[in-house]
């Protein structure tokens, strides 16, 4: 059965921040530090997911929907990331997971969606080794209860962005500025992914994946100089996660850090433990050119000459054929099942529900994956993000995905054009398989 789903994720939609016994988490930190977000917006209550579930799930059944992937929060479930379950997190997933079930929805939970217990990062956070074994220990812990229940799991969402924009760049929690030092972080959630898969194997569950974030890397020119930062890009971005999952070893990155002093024996084969699928989520394609200024060995140029959405983001459906296809030429027989784990658009903070964009958007980029398909890529399901309007990270409440609108005064829903679009298109689906 192909998976036809939306995705959301645990800090955007829950809100409940300090309900049945729910730990902080580094996103609470985050947004509540002044100037870290637009209009210092933080998810304290986003979509009030926690209490509204119920409303929600029956919303994706009313879409048509054959899946749902939503994440757990690691704070919910051990509030100080070590320790014994707390039972009243673990129910909420579970009551969720069974209304799912009844709706005729496969639960696909993401285990990491970028909201570190607090009591981690105060030890270092991704930059500690040790947390790795945390989140193996959490992973078992959310298994030991679901795994009968739950087919197919998700480690870790966009390892890049959280070692990007939280650890190099700073403009995600946990907010640190380190660029090329932050390549820590990469091995560390790399490694944390790795013992999970091991220890969900070992818990009972059946399919394991993992989400990396990828772009097709387009140099600004066939000139050595921009080439040669196109690839530090692809290198830097897609394959230092690609690369250790499905090959067991790193791409060359000795250009950016001395030594891979971080790496111990031993730790490339548990990275690569085999998946049975492979989360992808795209948004768009990256224009590269030869670095400006010091520090990063890359400047993006900029796509230019394609409509752009709300967040500026150029909207290139064929991006997600490339992107796919180039996937099997580099990795071949070494590549599992993909799943298409995120795609969609934002428009911004108005009233509207009109959002033909969404649609064209959509429309494109489900065509471009099928042509993929047609070109011999195995892609087992697409889920669009998003379900509802949500709390968009450092952008607030100013980007809206969803394909339901939220009124956050009201907390009402109301479905866009592109829900019932997407509706339809899923009702053919069924009358024509
Ligand atoms: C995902 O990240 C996240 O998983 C999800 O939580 C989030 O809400 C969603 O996407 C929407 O943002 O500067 O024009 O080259 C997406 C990561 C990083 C993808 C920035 C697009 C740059 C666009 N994104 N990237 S551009």
């Amino acid at each position: 059965m192909f998976l036809w789903g939306t995705a959301t994720a645990a800090y955007q939609i829950e809100g409940a921040v300090a309900e049945d016994g729910r730990g902080v988490s580094i996103w609470d930190t985050f947004t509540h530090e002044p100037g870290r977000t637009r209009d210092g917006q933080t998810g304290d209550v986003a979509c009030d997911h926690y209490h509204r579930w119920r409303e929600d799930v029956d919303l994706m059944q009313g879409l048509g929907v054959n899946a749902y992937r939503f994440s757990i929060a690691w704070p919910r479930v051990q509030p100080l990331g070590e320790g014994p379950a707390n039972a009243k997190g673990l129910d909420f997933y579970e009551r969720l997971v069974d209304a799912l079930l009844e709706a005729g929805i496969q639960p696909v939970p993401t285990l990491f969606h970028w909201d570190l217990p607090q009591a981690l990062e105060d030890r270092g956070g991704w930059l500690n080794r040790e947390i790795s074994e945390r989140f193996a220990e959490y992973a078992a812990i959310v298994a030991t209860r679901l795994a009968d229940r739950v087919p197919l799991w998700i480690t870790l969402n966009e390892p890049f962005v959280h070692m990007a924009f939280g650890y190099a760049m700073g403009v995600h929690a946990p907010g640190q500025a380190l660029l090329t030092g932050a390549l820590p972080a990469a091995h560390h959630q790399l490694l944390a992914h790795g013992l999970a898969v091991q220890a969900l194997r070992a818990a009972g569950a059946g399919q394991v994946a993992v989400t990396n974030n990828c772009t097709p890397v387009w140099p600004a020119s066939q000139q050595e100089p921009d080439l040669r930062a196109a690839d530090a890009y692809d290198i830097l971005h897609n394959r230092l996660f690609n690369d250790p999952i499905l090959l067991g070893k790193y791409p060359d990155l000795s250009a950016y850090v001395p030594a891979l002093d971080f790496v111990q024996d031993g730790d490339l084969d548990v990275i690569a433990t085999p998946l049975d699928a492979l989360g992808i989520n795209y948004y768009n394609p990256t224009r590269i050119a030869a670095p400006t200024s010091e520090g990063l060995p890359f400047t993006d140029a900029g796509v230019t000459g394609y409509p752009t959405t709300a967040f500026g983001w150029p909207v290139v459906p064929d991006g997600l054929r490339e992107l796919l296809t180039g996937l099997k030429a580099r990795y071949g027989a070494a590549l599992p099942p993909i799943l298409i784990t995120e795609n969609g658009c934002s428009n911004d903070d108005t009233t509207t529900v009109d959002d033909e964009a969404r649609i064209v958007f959509l429309d494109g980029h489900i065509a471009a994956m099928r042509q993929a398909m047609e070109e011999g890529v195995d892609v087992r399901g697409y889920f669009v993000w998003s379900l509802l309007d949500n709390f968009e990270w450092a952008e607030g409440y100013h980007q809206r995905f969803g394909l339901v609108h939220v009124d956050f005064a009201t907390q009402r829903r109301t479905p866009k054009a592109s829900y019932r679009w997407l509706r339809e298109f899923l009702e053919r689906q069924n009358t024509d398989t």
